[in-house]
């Protein structure tokens, strides 16, 4: 079984040595590919660093310059599919996400109970602690909005930490998606749940970004609405509904 776990990075530095530890010693299942956009902290530079001392197990892609998570995604993706393997994961570099969770999202992806896996922090058992009321309050707002828009019946469509079956990457042609920013991850599951398949919600807690600062911007939030308009009017979803989500502790 071979599991590749995809991550964005956009000056990340600060962060990127643990994120990388924390991946790679879940064992020799997993492979971690970095996708770098130019970063001008020495993101790549770190990651390249690091490279030997993980024969095979950790890939850097360096891309020109900053052109947003969805591009940086579908090329992740893409080395992923070529290079044959059987899951991919995705997560976020500033240690919000705990490369711990990653086990428990294959071990359901692997039992066949599910083509996409969702971290949830919002499913009964997911947290975000250390959040202001502020930032729970904004990622509340842009969850709700979606599924009212798009009628999604998953608690955390905006959410980047999930697993999803190769099979499930092909069927959604995830190379054709056009979100740029973060709206990729609601166009993405829009195809998923419009194709009918699996998508199963697991709680995760979700930490405030340890160093650095976020990427959220102004322009991607817009780019989000627009995504949200274009899918409304698509109806891409709204024939979509997940399964309850399935915690096997
Ligand atoms: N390659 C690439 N990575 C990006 C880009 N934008 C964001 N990222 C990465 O995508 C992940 C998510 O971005 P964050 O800034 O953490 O977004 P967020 O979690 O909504 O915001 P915070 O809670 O403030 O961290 C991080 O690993 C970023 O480095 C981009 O344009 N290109
Ligand atoms: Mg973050």
């Amino acid at each position: 079984m071979k599991v590749l776990v995809v991550v964005p990075t956009l000056n990340e530095r600060r962060n990127i040595e643990l994120l990388v530890a924390g991946v790679l010693a879940l064992g020799t299942s997993f492979t971690l590919l970095i996708v770098d956009d130019a970063s001008a902290d020495g993101t790549a530079q770190a990651v390249a660093g690091l490279v030997p001392a993980y024969p095979g197990r950790l890939h850097l892609l360096r891309r020109r310059g900053r052109s947003g998570l969805g591009a940086a995604y579908r090329d992740g993706f893409r080395w992923g599919l070529e290079r044959g393997y059987d899951f991919v994961c995705e997560m976020d570099a500033d240690l919000s996400h705990d490369p711990a969770d990653l086990p428990r999202f294959i071990g359901t992806l692997v039992g066949g109970r599910a083509d996409v896996l969702i971290g949830s922090r919002y499913v009964r058992g997911g947290t975000t602690p250390g959040w202001s009321a502020s930032r729970r309050a904004l990622s509340r707002v842009a969850g709700l909005a979606t599924r009212g828009a798009l009628g999604v019946r998953v608690t955390d469509p905006t959410s980047g930490f999930r697993g999803y079956t190769r099979a499930a990457l092909q069927a959604i042609d995830v190379q054709t998606t056009l979100a740029e920013g973060f709206a990729f991850q609601v166009e993405v599951l829009c195809r998923c749940l419009s194709l009918g398949l699996r998508v199963v919600e697991m709680p995760i807690s979700f930490r405030p970004r340890r160093s650095g600062r976020s990427k959220m911007t102004w322009r991607s939030a817009a780019e989000g609405l627009a995504v949200l308009w274009r899918l409304r009017s698509a109806g891409v979803a709204s024939a979509g509904r997940s399964l309850p989500h399935h915690n096997p502790a």
